[in-house]
This record gives C-alpha cells, sequence and structure tokens, in this order.
C-alpha cells in the first residue's frame, strides 16, 4: 500500500490509458493506476518509475480506491460500452458519496446521459469527457470535452487544464516540445468546460465526424492528383507541404505530406502504393450520421466520408464490378499547376461546407439536450492537441466572436468571401471529375450543400405535388401562409391543365 494518498486514479491501462497517466503523473500529480489483468499494471509502473507526480500500481480495486484522496477523481479509460459499464459496477461499492467518475472513452453521449442520471441518483458525480489526439495527444497534451455537473468539474479542472494542449493565445497556433518529464507552459490550455451531462461526449463525436470528413477530403484531392493528374506520391507530398503553409495549415495534411513520401521497407515502393485500399471504422462518424438523419439536420459531407468508407470495404465486389461496368476517362489536358490550385480550393470549400454541417449539428442538439454550447469555446479547444487541430480553426473562433448565435458558418462574411473566392476553381475540380469518372463524393456533396443552402427556391415544390397525388399528404402555396395546407383530388380528368 502506498504511503502518501494519490491525486487521482485511473482504471484501463490500454494505449490511451498509459499515455495519460504518464501526462497527469509529469504535471506532478500522484496518480494511482488500475487494470483488471495486473501484469499490465506491473509492467506499466515497473518502466515508468521517475514521473514527477509517481504512479502508484494497485494490485486490486479496493486497494486502488484506498490509495485515492477523497472526494476521489477516477478516470475510466476501458473499452466504450459494456466495459465502461462493468467498471463502474465495480467500482460503485468502494466509493463515497461525491466521489467522481470519469469517463474519457468514446461513449456514445446517450449512455453518458444515462451513466450521470444513474450516479447522480446514486449520490455521485460523473463527468464524461472527450479526450481527442490520440497515443501522442493523450501523452503530451490531448484536446478535453468535458461534460456533466459543473461542481464536478471545478474539481477536474485543475488536472484537466494542466494536461491539456496548449495554443499561443494571439495565434492560437499549437505550443510543441513537450517531452517526457518536461511539459510546456504558457498559452491558452485546449479544455474548456462543455456543458451538462453527455455534452462533452456530444461534441467529441462531432469532432469526430468532422475528422471522418477531413481526412476523406485529403483522400479526394490524393486520388485527382494520381488518376487525373499522374502525379506520384513523391510530388504530391511536395504539394501537401506547400498546403501546409497555408490556408489548409492543419495536422492532418501535414502527416498526408509526411506519408506520401514513406517508402515500404519491404520493397522500397512509397508505401501508400503497398497499401490495401480498404478503411474500418469505429462508429463514431457513423453515430454522427445517424443523428443527423434523426435530427433532420443536413449533414452530407461527413455521411458521405462513412459511405466512402464503406464502399472502400467491399473490396471484393469492386473488383469484380471494375471488370464488367467499363470506366469512361477523359486523359487531362489543361495546365497541370492551375488544376492544383483548383484541387486546393475545392478542398478547403468543401472542408468549410463539413465544419458547417458540423456545427449544425451541435447548434441543433444543444436545443434537444438544453445545453448552452459556447461555439467559439469549443472552436479554441479543437485548435490544438486533437487529430482535427487547425489554424482553419482560428477563424471559426473569430466568426463565433462575431456572432456567437450566427446560424450557419457560411453566412460569416469571412467565410462567405472564402467561398466566393474559391467555388470558380471547387465546381471546375467537381465538373473535371465527373467528367473523367473519378469518385470524389464528399467535394461533389459539399458543393450540393453549399448550392442546395444558398437557394431560395428548391424543387420541393414537385416533390410536394407528388406527395399530395399518390398519398393525398397535401401541399402548402407560395400565396398563402405557412402551415395552411391544400389538396387536389388526383387524378382528376377534368383538372385544369397548363396548355401545351
Ligand atoms: P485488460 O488489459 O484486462 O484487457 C482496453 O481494452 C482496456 O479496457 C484494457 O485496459 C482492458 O483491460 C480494459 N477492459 C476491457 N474490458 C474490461 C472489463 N469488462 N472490465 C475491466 N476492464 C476492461
Amino acid at each position: 500500500m502506498s504511503e502518501a494518498k494519490s491525486d487521482i486514479g485511473l482504471v484501463g491501462l490500454a494505449v490511451m490509458g498509459q499515455n495519460l497517466a504518464l501526462n497527469i503523473a509529469d504535471h506532478d500529480f500522484r496518480i494511482s493506476v488500475y487494470n483488471r489483468t495486473t501484469s499490465k499494471t506491473d509492467a506499466f509502473v515497473s518502466e515508468n518509475q521517475d514521473t514527477p507526480g509517481g504512479l502508484f500500481g494497485a494490485q486490486s480495486i479496493e486497494e486502488f480506491v484506498q490509495s485515492i484522496k477523497r472526494p476521489r477523481k477516477i478516470i475510466i479509460l476501458v473499452q466504450a460500452g459494456r466495459a465502461t459499464d462493468a467498471v463502474i459496477e465495480g467500482l460503485l461499492p468502494l466509493l463515497d458519496l461525491d466521489d467522481i467518475i470519469i469517463d474519457g472513452g468514446n461513449a456514445l453521449w446517450t449512455d453518458t446521459i444515462r451513466r450521470e442520471k444513474d450516479l447522480n441518483e446514486k449520490g455521485f458525480r460523473f463527468v464524461g469527457s472527450g479526450v481527442s489526439g490520440g497515443e501522442e495527444g493523450a501523452r503530451f497534451g490531448p484536446s478535453l470535452m468535458p461534460g456533466g455537473k459543473e461542481s464536478a468539474w471545478e474539481e477536474l479542472k485543475p488536472i484537466w487544464e494542466a494536461i491539456a494542449a496548449k495554443v499561443d493565445a494571439e495565434t492560437g497556433k499549437p505550443i510543441e516540445g513537450a517531452a517526457p518529464g518536461r511539459p510546456v507552459t504558457g498559452g491558452v490550455t485546449c479544455t474548456t468546460y462543455i456543458g451538462e451531462n453527455g455534452a462533452g461526449h456530444y461534441v467529441k463525436m462531432i469532432h469526430n465526424g468532422i475528422e471522418y470528413g477531413d481526412m476523406q477530403m485529403i483522400c479526394e484531392a490524393y486520388a485527382l492528383m494520381g488518376k487525373l493528374l499522374g502525379m506520384d506520391p513523391k510530388e504530391m507530398s511536395t504539394v501537401f507541404s506547400d498546403w501546409n503553409q497555408g490556408v489548409l495549415d492543419s495536422f492532418l495534411i501535414e502527416i498526408t505530406a509526411d506519408i506520401l513520401q514513406q517508402r515500404d521497407p519491404a520493397t522500397g515502393q512509397p508505401f501508400v502504393d503497398v497499401v490495401l485500399d480498404t478503411a474500418g471504422q469505429k462508429g463514431t462518424g457513423k453515430w454522427t450520421s445517424v443523428n443527423a438523419l434523426d435530427m433532420g439536420i443536413p449533414a452530407p459531407s461527413i455521411a458521405e466520408a462513412v459511405f466512402a468508407r464503406f464502399l472502400s470495404a467491399i473490396k471484393e465486389e469492386r473488383v469484380e464490378a471494375s471488370k464488367i461496368i467499363q470506366p469512361v476517362f477523359d486523359a487531362f489536358d489543361g495546365d497541370k499547376s492551375a488544376f492544383i490550385e483548383a484541387i486546393h480550393d475545392a478542398l478547403y470549400c468543401s472542408k468549410i461546407c463539413s465544419y458547417a454541417q458540423g456545427f449544425q449539428l451541435m447548434r441543433a442538439a444543444q436545443k434537444e439536450y438544453e445545453w448552452k454550447l459556447d461555439f467559439g469555446a469549443i472552436s479554441m479547444i479543437f485548435r490544438g492537441g486533437c487529430i482535427i487541430r487547425a489554424a482553419f480553426l482560428q477563424k471559426i473562433y473569430e466568426a463565433y466572436q462575431r456572432d456567437s448565435n450566427l446560424a450557419n458558418l457560411l453566412l460569416d462574411p469571412y467565410f462567405n468571401g472564402e467561398i466566393d473566392r474559391c467555388q470558380s476553381n471547387w465546381r471546375k475540380v467537381v465538373a473535371a471529375a465527373a467528367q473523367s469518372g473519378i469518385a470524389i463524393p464528399t467535394f461533389m456533396s459539399s458543393l450540393a450543400y453549399y448550392d442546395s443552402y444558398r437557394s431560395e427556391r428548391l424543387p420541393a415544390n414537385l416533390l410536394q405535388g407528388q406527395r399530395d397525388y399518390f398519398g393525398a399528404h397535401t401541399y402548402e402555396r407560395v400565396d398563402q401562409e405557412r402551415g395552411k395546407s391544400f389538396h387536389i383530388d388526383w387524378p382528376d380528368p377534368n383538372r385544369p391543365q397548363i396548355d401545351a
């Protein structure tokens, strides 16, 4: 048994758990750790003897709980779903009233709402916190999105603020340079209280949905450069590096440039050329899209990114189809460097639409769940630590500073101007891809989203006619007030027809 009690505890020593525990210990907090398979605990503690705060490896859940200062703060980082419930169940008989459980996993926000309610009723506190940034982020500074009772957040705040990523207050640029035992200091911390119950996990889910969109959009730019312009990975890498100096400056563009210049150690070929073209998914992009459908909020760019992964996954079927369905291919004969610039602009505009959709979802969800989300603060904590970190988020932050009630990012003067400046290139790329048979689903559906959103009149008038025809669903009129319904007796042989 340890002598000094720990400031916090953590259950679940998989990759994220280990890295987050080391990050906490680096910031001078003593942390107790526990894992169901205790050999993992022993190995982890013996490999990390010299942390500033100190680690205590507990052999049993009882010893673990006893080793933590009250009111206890216990982070759970196990597989989201049943494992989280199992760990909570195991902890409950050992806790004291007012102790705080923090779920740092990728929980479905409705599970978090359920767990928080249940634990509150039993006299405990519960924080559902999104943790983004992968292994590296967890170790040296993640973006943290906590939701729950504010009193629980206040207790967690000093630790969460210490371990989160830091960005420069003026520019929003991530402050780099953290190393084991040497965390970064200064700057603005990438965590803030998000809202009640499941708000933190909801925002984390939207972050992941946006991430799906970003990744697919970069892949579409890569497809255009390779298939249409015939560029090799090394050449593309240079382009992505250039793009990383401008408005697209982001973690995902940066790592794309790196990946494209990687050689396969086994064959010496470009690494991307030997990687199978099938993508998996763990569910958060799907959850975002299902939630968009449930709430009736258009988020086609994000949903297309999920569907693109599903299409990639049916590799064998695609191989067969490619033998049966003849390709169309118009070779490119324009100005290559101008077209590269056009791809840049298409990616940029599509990205703006995808972020607009993500923020639309948060706006709708806050009404549904009675949260008070601060979109400026949310874009601020996305600037560092997380996978979608990007210079661009500074502009979103500024947009919400200008108008915290902004109905859609597309209406902000800056973003409206940017799309206006770039849209002719965006349309060029979509047209060329359509002509040449190259699939760029998120570029295309983002453009359709943009053109639909800015349309005063859409063809849904005809749709109302169809619904009234076959189902007597009635229709509304342009010359009458909203909500008043009309019906025609279809098919009516004597109905007045428009003259031919
Ligand atoms: P393990 O090492 O004993 O498998 C990611 O899978 C993490 O979640 C691991 O630390 C794993 O513990 C833990 N985990 C998964 N299911 C669990 C459960 N039902 N109870 C406790 N921990 C669990």
